[in-house]
């Protein structure tokens, strides 16, 4: 699970390129190339950018590490209420 929590840190931080948020076009990027398979819709990238604007609680524009955390949350809750998936949760 450490690994797991790394994982997520490291992937904002790259896709965010050494700033604070995400802008509009990285965070496309990050979720078409690390959510593709668990997230339907990521190719569309209207969907994306609505899923961006639900995210965005001050409505600056950008996902800010907080923001990308309510995405992570949705994420491993419709991964938990789909048990069985493979490799989702790292166990038993
Ligand atoms: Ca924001």
């Amino acid at each position: 699970m450490e690994g797991a929590i790394k994982t997520v840190v490291t992937q904002f931080l790259s896709a965010a390129r050494g700033k604070e948020d995400l802008s509009g076009k990285n965070f496309q990027k990050l979720v078409q190339s690390q959510l593709g398979n668990i997230m339907s819709d990521t190719d569309s990238s209207s969907a994306v950018k609505d899923m961006m604007k639900g995210l965005d609680d001050n409505q600056d524009g950008k996902v800010s590490f907080k923001e990308y955390m309510t995405l992570i949350g949705y994420v491993a809750n419709s991964v938990c209420e789909q048990k069985g998936q493979p490799n989702a949760a790292g166990g038993q």
